[in-house]
């Protein structure tokens, strides 16, 4: 059996082809070549589903305060107890915080149930974190929230500028589509704005190493280069758009002259008129963009701003023009489509336009309808922690880890009356809070639809049983709705019934009015649902063939059907540094890891590139606050702090510094980042200031450092600090302490409760606090630990070798106790491609020795890279390092 689905992770939207194996229990997962937005490829964390697919770790019972009850219970208690506070308190006292990571069908109940039953706008969505700028943006700009470009797009460009995307790790299958554009068309140009000299760079013409918060600056004053260079469509945006002039006086004058533009960006003039000139000379250019623009507290204006030139010089709707918001999340999109946001209303109608509302209204036959926008995600946690809020249910999200000031969250929760939370995974930072847990289904269990972000329906198919009571979210919804008392509206048997009721809204008194308009859809049978090919919306007739590009002929949302030139004042991050938090606290992602790890921790294959959390950060400003690379520190801000290790790759410019957002509570002793974050967020769409939070970096001082690897989980770690990832045929914790460093007692304890008889050798030297102990069962590696006071620790993959040896011989005991290899050869260092497992030892020596020039040469030496490619950046940097 062979199922063709779609990716749960980023916003790219590949298509999976998905082949259980019975008999071994596995799940062979591969790219789907005839998906239009993959052909095929498959990032790192796309090849590695498969291994986060078994029951292990999963939800899989409903829970009413610790207790395992019955489905027909949980949903019940959850029914009565929303229905109570709302009839003690009204609509307004219950919220759902909801996620795009839900399907499409999912979340149109949860927006349905809300907004047309309960009555309330409060629902929103972790999508506020991530996309609500470029909504905001889009709609001041276009009327409705349109991605006018396609992926097809990125290709056809002459020039793409990325700003705010490290598209190298968080969009991978892009990124490679763009590297192969290029390659086969050299002459194309590509621009990196981040002020971080990201793995992304690793393509570009010119990378623009923008101060933090600047992006507004830099785009308005391109708007005033663009203009005063006569690079504008003077009929377009006489006959499509207004307010022109105002947009460009604001820029000009909140700007100033280029040499001002250029300092209040950290630039140099020339490297900034550099990029001026580029953008003036190519015709075709696409301005994509994602959370180094989205999540600021000027974030919409900084869409606006990149939207500003585009439409100054007539760049959109076009073949290889325009500005492209990257979506985050794998269905950003379809909860926009849904209305899932607490300022939307349903279908891409506005919740406070009372034509709309009737129109739902009545669409949907519902008793009260919300008739004012709801709490936007920070406001929803700040009125749950003072009681305004009594109850929420939280789906497919898990905001104690990503919400900023995480910590005020976590007490939020605490206090609410009533807190449900359905996940598919069982202890993460959220659940620990909940009253009610629902088991939802995982993505090899769940059916419906996702949209991409170059608005593409695609298919996710089941192709696994449900496990336990788990169930899908849409389904969970419906049976609380029911049981709330409005049967006859959520009474569907599968998610089709729900797709086609969607579509029908869409097209729903349209008249072209709305450009969602997906009304081709809407008399599908279940048979052409379970077929539907991937399509791009709007498919406003039966047998369409979906819309690659919008906004082509001019004609924009807006009731005058022009484009509005949104003026752009330029203003600075909320907070700025100072004496006390010198500097600038940055946070994002990692290659291998999705957001808090629920799924991608569990995939061995994952946890080798980066396993720690890390503080990049200039090594200068590592010296300037006492730390050095490798070492512990700890970052604070105002709101909280954090634990991790100090590394100085290079990419970091002077006053920032960068923290990875994947860690938390499950997974380490004190790696939270989003409790240090300012919650401040932008004044239009309500998005945190996720990249701009002043901070400090101290030393964190530990007298031993250490690690253990084992094949038996650790309960009980008796560290001051620690940190934990899965491991091929091992958990692998590092550690670290203060006080005595722990030696062979501890070591005992630890290890050899489960396994009295098996073979403990050890070398220990008090004198020097060096300790290293391994436990052998059956002549095989059972756990290893290596404790010494400075952070020169052996090597982690050369161990992870060891384990999957069936005997260790008398050469590796030796090795083991001497804590290290008998031979360099042995050692294949840090991970770099994680399909094939090669380290950066091996490909350095084979560069080096073999005279590898490309990463194709190194490819058909060591199959590195060659599946699915998100390490290629990392091994062309290896060879330009060797080369020098
Ligand atoms: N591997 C992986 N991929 C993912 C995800 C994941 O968790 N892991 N998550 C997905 C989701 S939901 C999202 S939203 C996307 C996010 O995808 P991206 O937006 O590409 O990722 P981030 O790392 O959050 O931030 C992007 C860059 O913004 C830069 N930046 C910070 N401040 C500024 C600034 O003021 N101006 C400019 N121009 N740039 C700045 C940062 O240095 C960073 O390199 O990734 C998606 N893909
Ligand atoms: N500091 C900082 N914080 C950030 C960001 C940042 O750049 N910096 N980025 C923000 C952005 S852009 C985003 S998108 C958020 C992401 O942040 P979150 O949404 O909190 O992160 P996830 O780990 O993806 O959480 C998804 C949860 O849903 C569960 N889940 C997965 N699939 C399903 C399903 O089908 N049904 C149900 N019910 N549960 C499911 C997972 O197990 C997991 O617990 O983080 C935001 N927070
Ligand atoms: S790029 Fe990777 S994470 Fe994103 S959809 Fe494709 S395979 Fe999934
Ligand atoms: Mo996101």
């Amino acid at each position: 059996m062979s199922i063709k689905t779609t990716c749960p992770y980023c916003g790219v939207g590949c298509g999976v082809i998905a082949q259980p194996d019975a008999a071994r229990g596995t799940v062979n997962i591969s790219g789907d070549t005839t998906h239009p937005s993959n052909f095929g490829s498959l990032c790192s964390k796309g090849s590695a589903l498969g291994q986060t697919l078994g029951s292990d770790g999963r939800l899989l019972y409903p829970e009413i305060n610790g207790q395992r009850v019955s489905m027909d219970a949980a949903l019940t208690h959850v029914a009565a107890g929303f229905n109570r506070i709302i009839a003690e308190h009204g609509p307004d006292s219950v919220a759902l915080y909801v996620s795009g990571q839900l399907l499409t069908e999912d979340y149109y109940v949860a927006n349905k149930l809300m907004k047309g039953f309960v009555g309330t706008a409060n629902i929103d969505t972790n999508s506020r974190l991530c996309m609500s700028s470029a909504v905001a943006g889009h709609k001041r700009a276009f009327g409705e929230d349109i991605v006018p470009a396609c992926y097809e797009d990125l290709e056809l460009a002459d020039l793409i500028v990325l700003v705010g995307s490290n598209t190298a790790w968080c969009h991978p299958v892009l990124f490679q589509r763009i590297a192969q554009a290029k390659q086969q068309r050299p002459e194309m140009k590509i621009v990196v704005v981040d002020p971080r000299r990201t793995m992304t760079c690793d393509i570009a013409d010119l990378h623009v190493p923008v101060l933090s918060g600047s992006d507004v600056w830099l785009f308005n004053g391109l708007l005033a280069y663009l203009h005063e260079h006569g690079h504008v469509a003077n009929d377009f945006i006489a006959n499509h758009t207004e307010g022109v002039d105002e947009a460009l006086r604001v820029a000009r004058e909140s700007a100033g002259d280029m040499k001002q533009v250029a300092a209040a960006c950290g630039l140099e003039t020339e490297r900034l008129l550099e990029f001026y000139r580029m953008f003036a000379d190519h015709e075709r250019v696409i301005t994509a963009f994602s959370m180094g623009v989205n999540q600021s507290s000027a974030g919409t204006d900084k869409v606006n701003s990149i939207i500003n030139c585009h439409l100054l010089t007539g760049r959109i709707g076009q073949q290889g023009a325009g500005p492209f918001s990257i979506t985050g999340q794998p269905n950003a999109m379809g909860g926009r489509e849904v209305g899932g946001l607490a300022n939307m209303l349903a279908a891409h109608m506005d919740l406070e336009n009372t034509s709309h509302r009737d129109l739902v209204q009545d669409f949907w036959r519902s008793p009260r309808m919300a008739e004012r926008g709801g709490l936007k995600a920070v406001e929803l946690f700040d009125a749950i922690h003072d009681g305004k809020v009594k109850a929420v249910w939280i789906m497919a999200t898990n905001p104690v880890v990503s919400l900023p000031d995480a910590d005020k969250v976590k007490e939020a929760l605490r206090r609410c009356e009533l807190v449900v939370v359905s996940d598919c995974f069982a202890g993460t930072d959220t659940n620990a809070l909940a009253h009610v847990l629902l088991p939802a289904a995982g993505w090899g269990e769940k059916d419906g639809t996702v949209t991409n972000s170059e608005r593409r329906i695609s298919r996710q198919r089941a192709f696994q049983q449900l496990s336990g009571d788990a169930r899908p979210d849409w389904w969970l919804i419906c049976e609380v709705a029911r049981r709330m008392g409005f049967d006859r509206s959520f009474n569907y048997d599968n998610a089709h019934e729900i797709f086609v009721e969607h579509a029908a809204l869409s097209a729903w008194n349209n008249d072209g009015e709305r450009a969602f308009d997906i009304g081709g859809l809407a008399k599908i049978s279940s048979t052409e649902y379970d077929d539907l090919a991937p399509i791009q919306w709007p498919v406003p007739e039966r047998n369409h063939p979906g819309t690659p590009r919008l906004l082509e002929s001019g004609r924009f949302y807006r009731n005058n059907r022009r484009a509005r030139f949104v003026p752009t004042a330029t203003r600075a991050p909320a907070h700025k540094v100072d004496s006390e938090f010198p500097w600038v606290l940055n946070t994002g992602r990692i290659r291998d890891q999705w957001h808090t790890m629920t799924r991608t921790g569990r995939a061995p294959q994952l946890g080798a590139h980066l396993p720690e959390p890390y503080i990049d950060m200039h090594a200068q400003d590592a010296l300037l606050s006492a730390v050095s690379d490798g070492q512990l520190a700890r970052v604070e801000t105002q709101w909280g702090a954090l634990v991790a290790r100090v590394k100085t790759s290079g990419e970091m410019p002077r006053g920032t510094i960068f923290v990875p957002i994947h860690w938390n509570s499950a997974v380490a002793s004190d790696a939270r980042v989003g409790a240090l974050v300012n919650p401040v967020v932008d004044p239009v769409s309500g998005e945190p200031e996720f990249k701009h939070t002043p901070a400090r970096v101290t030393p964190f001082p530990v007298n031993w450092h250490g690690f253990v690897l084992t094949r038996t989980p650790i309960e009980k770690l008796d560290a001051t600090w620690w940190t934990a990832i899965r491991g091929a045929q091992f958990m692998r914790y590092e550690i670290a302490g203060r006080g005595r460093s722990p030696g062979s007692a501890w070591a005992r304890e630890a290890f050899q409760a489960n396994h009295p008889d098996a073979d403990w050798v050890e070398f220990s030297d008090p004198a020097c606090g060096i300790f290293r102990g391994a436990l052998l069962v059956e002549e095989r590696l059972e756990g290893c630990v290596f404790i010494s006071p400075r952070t020169d620790l052996p090597s982690r993959t050369w161990l992870s070798n060891l384990f999957a040896k069936k005997r260790i011989g008398n050469a590796d005991r030796a090795s083991l106790l001497n804590g290290g290899p008998t031979s360099a050869a042995e050692d294949p260092g840090p991970l770099v491609c994680s399909c094939f497992g090669v380290g950066r030892n091996t490909l350095c020596k084979a560069i080096a020795q073999d005279g590898l020039k490309t990463p194709q040469e190194v490819g058909r030496r060591l199959k590195a890279g060659t599946n699915c490619g998100s390490c290629l950046p990392e091994i062309k940097s290896l060879i330009a390092g060797l080369a020098k």
